[in-house]
């Protein structure tokens, strides 16, 4: 009897409380909507990140990174979805066969786009992979002439070609330094080869006696035999076409040799690291690099790559960096990261960089390349003159000519001191003027044949 009477009791109490809330229990919440994740654009980052030349494959990876890690910071979307770009960093050695192979690597992942790769000789046959899989690249340092002979549309560099640089290193050699005999020395690269190559060429051109050619290879790091072969003929200038971690044990055994040649180099070897490896042997240097000095680079892009790095830029991270913002530049003005869509916006660039304004060619060479001159002064390589459309200036001169875009403070153009007959700082310039680059030669015609996979 007790039980109903319970149960009557407790539904009784139910129904009261129920009735002293006046009202009913609120309906649960919609669930909260999570927002679609963004969609992935991978670009790919090629170099050689172990090795000799590690320091600069890493710097051109730094100035991609950097410039994909700001487009994600600012938001991007494409098509109406928001994007995440990825950067795929691969190592390709310096060696044309890795360098393909990482390239096959990246074209399966589905890269959008690859900022690379660092050597001629590896970007060079590796092109022809992307080209195949109708993927852009831009170089941010290749400079070899032959990348944007072959014909492929979304082949693109940001640095000059090595038929300007060649004269341009060479003219001022010639006009300043006046030597009557030149050694040429290359490391069998088809960079290094090549340029050499058009040094030779501007060199006879001007009248000056060149040395039967030496020879080393990427990897060489004692140069006496060759040395002590071409100290016999008493240069009174040596050009190295090769790249600093090579070119710095030559000029330093040069010197243990008491040779007094004036040394001059491209941009492979035109980095501080010539002082590290030569030691004060590499006072007085020339060297080219062809686009403008890291120190004129704009000063947004130099304070962010110090501050998220905690190291300066060494040599090509601003046109890595700007070739990374091309790209995305490129898929935001299609709307879409899809190649066979941006590629048209990419060719048809008119971009504000840190190296500068960029637009290119209809072979995908940066049109109007800075050449720049450079000595090397108190272990750091400083501008001398940089030349454009056949005038010269100086780093200072550069930004004024270039205001508002802010640059950083500039170095005193230095003397090309601690070699024998070196410019003198006052007359490079001027000098530099008289021996301004002859505009890139007529092209030749595209091979059908790809590049051969010369380092
Ligand atoms: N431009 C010098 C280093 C890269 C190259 O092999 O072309």
């Amino acid at each position: 009897m007790n039980v109903p009477n319970k149960t009557l009791s407790l539904s009784v109490i139910a129904a009261v409380a129920m009735m002293g809330c006046g009202k009913e229990e609120p309906p649960p919440p919609p669930p909260v909507q999570a927002p679609p994740p963004p969609m992935v654009v991978k670009i790919g980052s090629v170099a050689p990140l172990t090795g000799g030349i590690a320091h600069l494959g890493k710097d051109n990876e730094n100035g991609a990174r950097l410039a994909i890690d700001e487009a994600n910071a600012s938001g991007v979307s494409l098509g109406g979805k928001k994007i995440k770009f990825e950067l795929m960093s691969e190592d390709d050695q310096s060696d044309p066969k890795v360098g393909n192979t990482v390239a096959q690597k990246l074209v399966d992942a589905k890269v959008a786009g690859i900022v690379g790769h660092l050597n001629s000789g590896t970007t060079i046959p590796a092109s022809a992979i992307y080209n195949t899989a109708g993927i852009p690249m831009i170089s941010g340092s290749a400079t070899n002439p032959a990348l944007t002979e072959q014909g492929f549309k979304g082949v693109f560099r940001v640095v000059g070609r090595d038929d300007q640089q060649g004269p341009a290193i060479a003219n001022y050699l010639a006009g300043q330094n006046k030597p009557k005999t030149v050694a040429v020395i290359d490391d069998a690269t088809a960079y290094g080869e090549g340029l050499a190559n058009e040094v030779e060429k501007t060199l006879k051109a001007a009248g000056v006696r060149v040395l039967p050619r030496e020879k080393g290879t990427d990897k060489t790091v004692d140069w006496k035999a060759v040395l002590t072969k071409i100290k016999g003929k008493k240069p009174d200038a040596v050009f190295y076409g090769g790249m600093d971690a090579t070119g710095g044990p030559l000029l330093k055994q040069a010197r243990e040799l008491k040779m007094t040649s004036v040394f001059a180099f491209g941009d492979g070897a035109c980095t501080d690291k010539m002082a590290e490896l030569a030691g004060p042997a590499a006072e007085g240097l020339l060297c080219s690099q062809a686009g403008i000095p890291v120190q004129a680079s704009g000063k947004k892009f130099l304070d962010a790559y110090k501050a998220k790095y905690k190291v300066d830029p060494i040599l090509y991270s601003p046109f890595t960096y700007d070739a990374a913002k091309l790209l995305i530049a490129a898929m935001k003005k299609a709307d879409s990261p899809d190649p066979a869509k941006y590629l048209a916006a990419l060719a048809a660039s008119d971009y504000s960089g840190a190296s500068g304004n960029i637009q290119f060619d209809e072979k995908g060479d940066r049109k109007d390349a800075e050449m720049t001159i450079f000595t090397l002064k108190e272990g750091k390589i400083t501008p001398i003159a940089i030349l454009k459309s056949g005038k010269s200036m100086t780093l200072d001169e550069y930004a004024a000519a270039t205001a508002p875009a802010a640059v950083a403070p500039a170095p005193t153009p230095a003397p090309a001191a601690g070699a024998p007959a070196a410019a003198a700082p006052a007359a490079a310039p001027a000098a530099a003027a008289a021996a301004a680059p002859a505009p890139a030669p007529a092209p030749a015609a595209a091979p059908a044949a790809p590049a051969p996979a010369k380092k």
